[in-house]
């Protein structure tokens, strides 16, 4: 019998969706005894550490957790759910965790590394584990801005580091008690064999034989992500379809261009390698996302079978539907995430944002951003950015943040800012892409994606001159879209700008480039990817 501890604080439907691929069934804990009756437990930490130490003691959770870890039994912790195995951390000073495990939890040092660790890399496993009985190197996802570092004081915990700046512990292991930072439900094959160690064996038993230790000195590597996106809107008959557009216009003689089905094309993706997968529901800026059952019902069917981030954005804004009843951004956000999002993309509400930040000089609690990323954590929301060119004789033109362009305007001009567009591109507004992404960072957003409607479908390769600007102005990741054409262009946006992760849609949906053939392009040029 496996138990999940689902304190109620973000998605955990990816994780339970994973143990019912691998055959298992769960009970969920609902009430405090259930803790302490349970024969195998996992606790699937989300958001924030403060905040999830809070729901437990609400739950009354904390005392009959700490009481099964005790006694010992088979535990399984992941990402939040290690780190509140520790006494507290930087991130909610004041909050005491589990404490069974000696030390704080600290922030990644961001001077030098984007933050989060958003990603994939590998674990270093350094005693034998039955959860990574068959485990070879292979890529495991990852996402968090705080960490536990090595010490003797955890040293019996040891059980896998991993190198992103430093070491930090990726596993620990003492006895039945096991904890990964990682996300098994989001790490693709190799994550659910771990997962399916945990679940069908006991996770303290006989060590492997002929097992290794991987040496102290062998780095682990932090991969560029390679994201497919699908945009996806209902066709004129009323289906919902895979679209793509050049410069942001996807009809072509009048009609809907119709790339394919949502879910098959989604699940076609990640077995072919995709490291996320990026639904953009191009048209919610009209309707009310929640009314959209079949969109809903797409994140559903998707997060059933691809084991891989998901991430969904369209519409993502407070709302008032016709019998006058009121929804939060929140709201529409809980629902994408109860339906198997991973995070959220939100698009033209943090422009509005943006400038009512940039006419007050500072955020007032109650953005998108700021209430989403409140309750699931920065690496949740996404900003996207739908950005377009003005060209300019001279920087003095414009108060924008201009750059001096390879590729001058119609009339010669030699800068142009890159102009923020909400709608889908409809309508321009007065704010341009670098200040956007900055005053997104500080309200607390995660990652960029950075589009361009200049280079959308037009298979002439990213705009390197934008994305430079963007990934120059901000810490947290970056992922660069728009423009892709070949397995070059991956490369170069790579090397030229230092981009986390790199997108693209017409390429993989027309079948023109498959996605392994741009990682081992990638592989080839020296750049780390997930095989
Ligand atoms: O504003 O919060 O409702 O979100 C709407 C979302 O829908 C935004 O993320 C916006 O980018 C997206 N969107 C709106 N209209 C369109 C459209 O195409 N008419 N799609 C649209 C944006 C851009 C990328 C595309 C890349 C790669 N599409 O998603 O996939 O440009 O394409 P390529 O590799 O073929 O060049 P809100």
């Amino acid at each position: 019998m496996i138990s999940l501890l689902d304190y109620g604080a973000g998605n955990v439907r990816s994780l339970r969706n994973a143990i019912h691929a691998l055959g298992f069934s769960l009970t969920e804990i609902a009430r405090p005894e259930d803790i302490l009756q349970a024969e195998r437990l996992i606790f699937p930490g989300v958001g924030a550490f403060g905040a999830a130490m809070e729901r437990l003691h609400r739950l009354g959770y904390v005392e009959p957790l700490k009481e099964y870890l005790a006694t010992g039994r088979p535990f399984l912790g992941i990402c939040i759910g290690l780190q509140a195995l520790f006494e507290g951390s930087e991130e909610s000073p004041g909050v005491a965790g589990l404490g069974l495990i000696p030390g704080r939890i600290r922030r990644f040092d961001a001077s030098d590394l984007s933050v989060p660790h958003m990603g994939w890399n590998d674990a270093r496993v350094e005693r034998a584990s039955p959860l990574f009985a068959d485990y070879a190197g292979e890529k495991l996802y990852f996402v968090h801005s705080y960490r536990a570092e090595p010490s003797p004081e955890n040293a019996d915990w040891r059980l896998a580091t991993t190198d992103y700046g430093s070491p930090f512990l990726s596993a620990v292991q003492r006895g039945r008690v096991a904890a990964v930072q990682f996300h098994p439900e989001k790490s693709g094959a190799a994550g659910l064999r771990l997962l399916q160690h945990f679940l069908a064996a006991d996770a303290g038993g006989a060590p492997v034989a002929g097992w290794s230790p991987r040496p102290a000195d062998a780095p682990t590597h932090f991969a560029k992500r390679v994201i497919a996106c699908l945009d996806v809107r209902a066709n004129d008959a009323g289906d919902l379809v895979v679209t793509k557009g050049d410069q942001y216009d996807v009809r072509e003689s009048g009609e809907v261009r119709n790339l394919g089905k949502p879910v098959e094309l989604a699940q076609r993706y990640y077995e072919e390698g995709a490291d996320e997968i990026t639904f953009l529901n191009i048209t919610a800026f009209r309707d009310f996302p929640l009314a959209d059952q079949p969109m809903l019902e797409v994140l559903r069917r998707t997060s059933e079978r691809v084991f891989v981030p998901l991430t969904i954005g369209g519409g993502i804004r407070a709302f008032t539907d016709a019998s006058g009843t009121s929804y939060s951004a929140l709201d529409v956000a809980d629902e994408y995430f109860r339906s198997g999002a991973d995070k959220i993309s939100i698009g033209s509400d943090a422009v509005a944002t943006v400038e009512r930040y940039l006419e007050r000089g500072c955020g007032d609690g109650t953005s998108a951003i700021e209430e989403i990323a409140r309750v699931y954590g920065n690496q949740a929301v996404v900003i996207s950015i739908d950005p377009r060119r003005v060209y300019v004789r001279s920087p003095d033109e414009t108060r924008h943040q201009t750059v001096e362009t390879a590729t001058p305007g119609p009339d010669g001009e030699r800068y142009c800012w890159f102009q923020c567009t909400i709608k889908g591109g409809r309508e321009g507004r007065d704010v341009d892409a670098v200040e956007l992404a900055r005053v997104c960072e500080a309200l607390g957003a995660g990652e960029i994606l950075l589009n361009s409607i200049d280079r959308d479908g037009s298979g002439a390769g990213f705009d390197l001159e934008l994305i430079g600007a963007v990934r120059a102005a901000v810490s947290i990741p970056v992922i660069a879209s728009s423009g892709a054409g070949c397995v070059e262009h991956f490369a170069e946006v790579f090397a030229a700008t230092g981009v986390e992760a790199a997108l693209a849609a017409g390429i993989f949906h027309r079948r023109e480039v498959p996605i392994q053939a741009v990682k081992s392009y990638l592989r080839e040029q020296g750049i780390e990817t997930r095989v």
